[in-house]
Formats: structure tokens, sequence, C-alpha cells
């Protein structure tokens, strides 16, 4: 039983690796054994194909015969770009499939373990389920609701702010927590700014990570009055990452194409009541588009929209140790309460100390 949990342990942490990249598929893992040995290791590759199951038994060959797979989800039954992994599991002579949870894509929805099943594989179902299902909740939403999660990353003083009124913000927190910025980029499908941060400071929104530089990682822009600069670094390297600019309807064609022509695509979505896009809109805009996890770095308008919203699921609030007091610029403005009562609230769920700042992890309380 402990040597299930350990090799379903291993398939969650190649799982894992797939995260950021995997995108519009879920990232899956999975380990082949035999006789106490693992024989293949796999997890979804880039872009999602070749999955999980294909990449292990490629690597195991004819180790496979006999051996059990450890999967972090159902193995697909449906024929995509490739046979189904069900049957490529079936193929390779496997004994016993250990699953840590169905895949609710319709397409497979519990017909993967029948149709294992009926190959007169030995099928086990629910090992580390809650792991599993927290690994690949982007994934989950975006077959269940149509919206990716959103994790709302914020970098502020102790009192809560991101800039001098002036608008200086380079740098409040310090490199140890840059650079955790940047690996959490990598983990996520798209990056999420609004055009007042794009205008403020130009950011290039991709993760400089050495080896970790080349996923693809979309770059989204929500701008609903179509502020960005058509010389913003994020439109001219459009050619190298991709990027994405969300608009209101009703600019003239002359508006869009420099953007267009420079490689950005450009989506359009309904404005919102006082201002601002239809956040939940542009969200399900991503989903449909494949996106499962959202990274949103600000600035304050998003936040506070965002926050409104109800959507923000997760929380990585940066805290450096310094204040600007009241003059500073808030890291969420508009957010427009009319009692404590509807404040969001959050559940704290990990402290990290890096380097001197703070790292604080929240998940949303649900009401
Ligand atoms: C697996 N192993 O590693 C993954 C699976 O577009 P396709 O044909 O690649 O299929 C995508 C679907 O396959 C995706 O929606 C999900 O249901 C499943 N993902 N399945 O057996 C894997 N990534
Ligand atoms: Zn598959």
């Amino acid at each position: 039983m402990s040597d299930d949990l350990n090799h379903m342990r291993a398939a969650l942490a190649l799982a894992r690796r797939g995260l950021g990249n995997a995108w519009p598929n879920p990232a899956v893992g999975c380990v082949l054994v035999r006789h106490g040995q693992v024989v293949g290791r796999g997890w979804t590759q880039p872009g999602g194909r070749p999955h999980a199951e294909t990449e292990a038994l490629r690597r195991a060959g004819a180790r496979a015969r006999g051996a059990t797979a450890y999967v972090t989800l159902e193995p697909c039954s449906h024929h995509g770009r490739t046979p189904p992994c069900c049957e490529a599991l079936e193929a390779a002579g496997i004994a016993r499939v250990v699953v840590a949870m169905r895949d609710p894509d319709p397409r497979v929805n519990g017909r993967g373990l029948e149709r294992l099943r009926a190959a007169a594989i030995l099928v086990e179902e629910g090992l580390c389920e809650a792991e599993a299902r927290a690994l690949n909740a982007g994934f989950f939403r975006r077959i269940e609701a149509g919206l990716p999660i959103v994790t709302l990353k914020l970098a502020t003083t102790l009192d809560g702010r991101i800039a001098t009124a002036t608008g200086e913000s380079r740098w409040i927190t310090g490199p140890e927590a840059r650079r955790a910025v940047h690996a959490m980029r990598a983990r996520h499908d798209a990056v999420l700014v609004g055009s007042g941060t794009v205008i403020a400071d130009d950011p290039d929104l991709t993760c400089r990570i050495p080896g970790m530089e080349r996923v693809p990682m979309l770059r989204v822009v929500a701008d609903a009055r179509l502020r960005t600069p058509p010389t913003a670094r994020i439109v001219a390297t459009a050619g190298s990452a991709p990027s994405c600019i969300v608009t209101a309807p009703g600019h003239p064609p002359a508006a869009l194409s420099p953007f267009i022509a420079a490689g950005v695509a450009v989506l359009t979505v309904p404005g919102a009541e006082g201002g601002g896009l239809d956040l939940r809109a542009l969200l399900s805009a991503l989903a449909r588009r494949g996106v499962t996890r959202v990274l949103a770095e600000g600035g304050a308008g998003l936040a506070a929209g965002l926050l409104r919203a109800g959507v923000v699921d997760r929380l990585a609030w940066f805290h450096a140790p310094g204040v600007m007091g009241a003059e500073g610029l808030p890291a969420a403005e508009g957010l427009r309460l009319a009692a404590l009562a509807a404040m969001p609230r959050f559940r704290r769920v990990a402290v990290r100390p890096l380097g001197a700042d703070v790292l604080t992890e929240f998940e949303r309380l649900e009401a």
C-alpha cells in the first residue's frame, strides 16, 4: 500500500512539470513499475501531446509488460492525434492501473476506466485524489465552468503600496522575490495585466529563468480603451512570445491594425459597468482558447476588478519590509465595498520568506 502511495506521489511530481506548458490539456504524470522497479516515467509534453502514458510506455519499451501504471488522471479513451492511452496501455501488456481521479472531460469521463476493465486490467481509482484535483484545478475549472483559475500576484510594501505617488516602483521587492515571480509565470498558461501597467512599466512579462524561457505562456493585456502603445515591448516581442490584447467593442479597425500587424491577437469582450472590461467574459474568452491557469499581475484597477468579480482563486502576496504611507499607490483601487461583510476574504495556505521579503499564499474563502 505504501509503495502505491510513493509511486503515485512520484507521478504527481512528474505531472507538475507540465503546469504552465501542457495547456489546453491537463498536466498528467505516469510511473510504470514492474516487480517493484520503475521501468518508465512520463508527463504531458508541451502543448498537451504526447500524453504522459505514451511517454512512459515509450521509455519502458518491452519492460512495460505485466507492469502497474500509476497515473494522476484517468487515461484517455478518445481518438486524438494518437490512439487513446487506454489502448496503448492494453497493447503494452500493463496488468494494473492505479489512477488518482477520473477525467471530467466529456470525451473521457469514466470511459477510459471502463475500457481498461473490459480488457481485464485491474483498475483502482482515488489514490491521492485531493492532490491530483488541486494540481489540475485549472483544467477542471475550464472543463466544468468554462473559466481558468486565477492567481492574483501583488508585490507591496507592508502597508499595501505598489508605487510612490510619482509612480516609482522599481524595485519594491528584492531579487529573490522577483525570481519567484518569474517561476510563477512559467507555471501559468497566461499572464494578465491591465493597460495602466503596460503604460507605466512597459514590462516583458516573460520568464527569464535560464532553462524555463521557452514555455508557451500567453501574455494578455486587459485594455478596454486600447491605450497600449503600439511601441510597447509586449507588442514588439509578439513574434517570439505570444501576446494578446483584450479590448471592448467599437474601436475602428485602423486602431487595431498596428497590433494585428505585429502579431498580437486582439480579442473583444463586452465592457463592464463603470468602466473596464467584463472580466468574467475576458476569462471565459481565454478559457475558450485553452487557458487553464492565469497569473494576474495588476495594476490596481485590474486587481480590484478581479476581486470585485469574485474570480480570484488564489492570492500570492509579496510583502517588502518598507512603509510608504497613504501617498503611495494602493494595490487595489475601485473595490467599492458596500460593507465589511462584502470584503473578499481568503484563507492563508503558505508563508515563505524570500530574501528580505515574505510571500504569503492564500486561497479564496467561499462565502
Ligand atoms: C491522458 N494523458 O497526459 C493527458 C490527458 O487533445 P488531445 O487528444 O490531446 O486530448 C486532450 C484530452 O486528453 C484532455 O482534454 C484530457 O481529457 C486528456 N488529457 N489524458 O490520458 C495525458 N494530458
Ligand atoms: Zn491519453
